[in-house]
């Protein structure tokens, strides 16, 4: 076990956001050599209430010889609002898809569950060693798919996105996460990196376009600055949850 101090938000957040947070980190555990990361200054736990209800954001990162970042973010808004948020940033020499998930639930239940394996290459496919698998999965049809926003472009075909309406789809959900992650991580392992000038440029051009779009969601910024303002939200925006690399 590589975390001496587990996350004390863990505990009071709901089953179904253990459940994953402990899965993700389990499995980054298995596949990878883990690295400590540098988070910005003041970024790694943080407290605010500005005008409105108390926030807290508990961050976990690692980097690996694949991965330039890995991030578990839990937080909690006031007593009712839960978050997960988990993004795999590859290296910029490494072709791989984003993972990516996120949780959001109220006191009414979890509204938003969505997962994807986001592609990164200009034609927005995935390789066949992840479309053979993904095509292939069950299809539980949940009964409240939710409609991607306008800078969701930049999911893939697979992306699960979706209002679980009871336990069994919330378990469901939980399960075909675990199949795209450990896809994944499987893929990683075996993956080598580029070295052409142009396909290095294609993957960071790729991770920007990711990070610039995911910056756009509006729902995910105005709960921050509700409770830590415009200023200290655009930095954390950038700088901790969707930063990208400039050029090699
Ligand atoms: C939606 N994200 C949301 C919502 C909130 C947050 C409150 C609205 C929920 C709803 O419509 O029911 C809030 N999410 C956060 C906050 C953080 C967070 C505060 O991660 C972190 C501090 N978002 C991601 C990642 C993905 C993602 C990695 O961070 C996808 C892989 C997607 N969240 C995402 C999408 C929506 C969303 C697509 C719906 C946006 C919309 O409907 O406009």
């Amino acid at each position: 076990m590589l975390a001496t101090t587990r996350s004390s938000l863990r505990e009071t957040q709901p089953l179904l956001f253990r459940q994953l947070a402990n899965f993700i980190e389990m499995s980054w555990e298995r596949y990878f050599d883990l690295y400590p990361y540098d988070i910005p200054e003041g970024l790694g736990y943080v407290e605010g209430s500005l005008d409105g209800e108390k926030l807290i954001i508990e961050n976990r990162c690692y980097q690996t010889y694949k991965f330039r970042k890995l991030h578990l973010e839990l937080a909690r808004v006031g007593n009712s609002l839960n978050i997960l948020h988990c993004v795999m940033f590859p290296q910029h020499n490494y072709p791989l898809p984003i993972f990516g998930v996120d949780l959001v639930g109220s006191q009414k239940g979890i509204g938003a569950a969505i997962v994807d394996l986001s592609p990164i290459n200009g034609q927005n496919t995935l390789s066949h060693s992840y479309r053979n698998v993904l095509a292939n999965l069950p299809d539980f049809n949940f009964s409240q798919p939710r409609e991607l926003p306008e800078w969701g472009d930049i999911f893939s075909e697979f992306c699960i996105f979706i209002r679980p309406v009871d336990s069994r789809e919330e378990i469901l959900f939980l399960e075909q996460v675990k199949h795209f992650l450990t896809l994944h991580c499987q893929i990683a392992l075996s993956t080598s990196p580029v070295f052409s000038s142009s396909q290095l440029a294609e993957i960071l051009a790729g991770q920007h376009n990711y990070c610039i779009k995911q910056q756009q969601n509006d729902k995910t910024r105005r709960v921050l600055e509700k409770s830590l303002g415009q200023a200290w939200t655009d930095r954390y925006l950038t700088s901790m949850l969707f930063d990208f690399p400039h050029a090699v």
